[in-house]
């Protein structure tokens, strides 16, 4: 296995954050490959760790003022033994391929997990939408569809958002793939209500980390009532986060954005998460506005000469990283421990580095990794083609007890899958190993493709 991580490492020496999530994986799946000795022989780790296919191509597109700008676009089709590839797609100026990568390979795991038929895929641009207008948002996704639309379809690779890619940048994308195509089917998911969305995505990924904390909860016959929560982010999952958290009675403190972050402790109330969403989503603005609004919080700008984040430093019972990659190091993780945090469900995607995580589990709290912890969205999402497919659409009341099932189930299916490989509780590698097992199936099951 050793050898294996030091190959991808060379071949690839660029591609920290793949490396990262293939380490843990492999970490997880050891006892797995010790009692399946014909794994071994098919090579399924090389294969796993392998995409089938990746996609880079430029994308040129012109600003408002008539110069012309040039990005990369990305589509990592990783896995598909189980179903077609399915993944978002993340407009940030950090992504390169190794980025896409990771997420890719994470999303493997995480659609395995969710019950439903759907491979592993990720994609992307550098673009930064940040301060873009309208105009140029859309000749950016226009440009960006021209030649993804090659490779992807509703029964080949079904994109969706991510960082940067809400409702209106599905809209540019969808508009322009069913002009070049002249069909109208579901290629994207997260698409507004009105032309083929489902109702709950837009919460989805939000409510699902907390149904899934409240899972945990359960296990040590707790509920959400007056737990005080740390939340980090304020897009589209940090905002479903919180409003989950409100509806079943906990307290959150914290919001943030790539500036900066917010504390209230009286609570960001349903009011308050009004404005921010509107603050948020409508005006694009900055979080530090909250701090106008609402003058008995306060407003703590990054601080880049600081080796932890101050928002993980405060008194609190439970923790959501709903921002990106890596926001959690060691030393955040010691703080949250110290100020009494027991949970930690994970809205992002690979919020923790392996220190943190080691001392999550080392400590035994209630620690749900992303591909476990933020699989609601995808699962509705795959809730989103079933309904495609039969040209019908499920009230909300519908696709939220679906979604809560499979939460339910994937929990179940992480401590089961712990428990039979004898690390009882850890639902780190619970996830891994059932995710990994049903991928490896089906991949020999289909033979060497
Ligand atoms: P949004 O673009 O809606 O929001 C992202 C939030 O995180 C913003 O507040 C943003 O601040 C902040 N953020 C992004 N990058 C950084 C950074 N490098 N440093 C600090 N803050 C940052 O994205 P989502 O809410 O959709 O995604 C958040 C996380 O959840 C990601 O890790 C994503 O992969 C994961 N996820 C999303 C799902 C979905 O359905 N949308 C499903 C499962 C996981 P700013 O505005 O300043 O950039
Ligand atoms: O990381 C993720 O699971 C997502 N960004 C959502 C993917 C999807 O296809 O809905």
């Amino acid at each position: 296995m050793e050898q294996i991580v030091k190959k991808i490492q060379a071949r690839d020496p660029e591609q920290y954050e793949f490396h990262q999530a293939v380490e843990e994986v492999m970490e997880s799946v050891k006892p797995v490959l010790d009692r399946n000795p014909e794994y071994r022989q098919q090579a399924v780790l090389e294969r796993i760790t392998e995409p089938e296919r990746v996609l880079m191509f430029r994308v040129p597109w012109m600003a408002d003022n008539g110069q012309v700008q040039v990005n990369r676009g990305f589509r990592v089709e990783m896995n598909s033994a189980i179903g077609p590839y399915k993944g978002g797609l993340r407009f940030h100026p950090s992504v390169n391929l190794g980025i896409i990568k990771f997420l890719a390979f994470e999303q493997v795991f995480k659609n395995s997990l969710t019950t439903l038929a759907m491979g592993g895929g990720k994609g992307g641009s550098d673009f930064d939408p940040k301060g873009k207008s309208d105009n140029e948002v859309m000749r950016f996704c226009q440009s960006f569809m021209s030649e993804l639309f090659r490779y992807i379809g509703p029964n080949t690779d079904v994109p969706a958002g991510d960082i940067g890619v809400g409702a209106r940048e599905i809209g540019y994308l969808f508009g322009m793939y069913k002009k070049i195509r002249n069909e109208f089917t579901g290629v994207l998911t997260g698409k507004s209500l009105n032309w083929g969305g489902s109702l709950i995505r837009p919460e989805a990924t939000g409510y699902g980390v907390v149904y899934f904390a409240a899972e945990m909860l359960s296990t040590r016959s707790e509920t959400f009532k007056d737990k005080v929560c740390l939340v980090s982010g304020s897009g589209n999952v940090a905002q479903f986060t919180t409003e989950k958290i409100i509806e079943l009675g906990g307290k959150v403190v914290t919001l943030s954005d790539s500036s900066g972050y917010i504390y209230d402790e009286e609570g960001i109330d349903t009011q308050k998460l009004a404005y921010v969403m509107e603050m948020k989503n409508i005006r694009r603005a900055r979080i530090s506005e909250y701090t106008e609004k609402y003058p008995n919080s306060t407003y703590v700008p990054i601080d880049p000469g600081l080796t932890y984040n101050p928002l993980w430093n405060h008194v609190a019972d439970c923790a959501f990283p709903a921002a990106t990659q890596n926001e959690v190091n060691g030393e955040d993780a010691t703080n949250l421990l110290k100020n009494g945090v027991y949970l930690v469900s994970e809205g992002a995607n690979m919020p923790s580095t392996p220190e943190a995580i080691d001392q999550f589990i080392g400590n035994k709290i209630l620690y749900g990794p992303g591909k476990a912890a933020n699989a609601g969205g995808v699962a509705v999402s795959g809730l989103e083609m079933a309904q495609n497919s039969m040209r019908l659409a499920w009230p909300r009341d519908e696709v939220d007890s679906r979604l809560k099932h499979i939460v339910k189930s994937i929990h179940h299916t992480c401590l089961d899958a712990a428990e039979t490989y004898g690390v009882e509780g850890n639902y780190m590698a619970g996830a891994n190993i059932a995710g990994f097992v049903k991928v490896v199936n089906a991949m020999l099951d289909q033979g060497l493709v």
